[in-house]
């Protein structure tokens, strides 16, 4: 069976709860593996690149403004149907309606600010992982 990988980011909220452990944990027990795992703080132009589909959007400028307030937990996620399982962990992206037993269902919330915070990034299309992996780990 052919693996995939998938890119996972823990955002800025979710590096400054102390949540990382928990979203690893969750990945980890549903049988994936971690095959990159790096704490780093990006700037405006990486994240521009990694947003590029939301560009003209409203909320990309409070967007990049959030990813870059910290550090996140860059991941490189493997599997079968990892990006698409990943996704499911993650559930959807607005926390308020995500579903219990997801991360954003169970960790997230909405704080009433410009752009939605949801701990985490994941991969939604193989094209998207296989840009999003050699932006964020060029080595791999
Ligand atoms: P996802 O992260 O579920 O793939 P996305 O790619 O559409 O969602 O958007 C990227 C992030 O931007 C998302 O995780 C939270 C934020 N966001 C999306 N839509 C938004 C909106 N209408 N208002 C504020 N923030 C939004
Ligand atoms: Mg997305």
């Amino acid at each position: 069976p052919a693996r995939q990988r998938t890119l996972v980011l823990v955002k800025p909220d979710g590096v400054a709860r102390g949540l990382v452990g928990e979203v690893l944990r969750r990945i980890e027990a549903k049988g994936y593996t971690l095959v990159a795992l790096e704490l780093r703080t990006a700037d405006a132009d990486l994240l521009a690149e990694h947003y590029a589909e939301h560009a003209g959007k409203p909320f990309l400028g409070p967007l990049i403004e959030f990813m870059s307030s910290g550090p996140v937990a860059a991941v490189v996620v493997e599997g079968h149907r990892a990006i698409e399982g990943f996704r499911s962990l993650a559930g959807a992206t607005d926390p308020t309606t995500a579903a219990p037993g997801t991360i954003r269902g169970d960790l997230a919330r909405d704080w009433g600010r410009k752009v939605i915070e949801n701990i985490v990034h994941g991969s939604d299309s193989p094209e998207s992982a296989a840009r999003e992996i050699a932006l964020w780990f060029p080595s791999l």
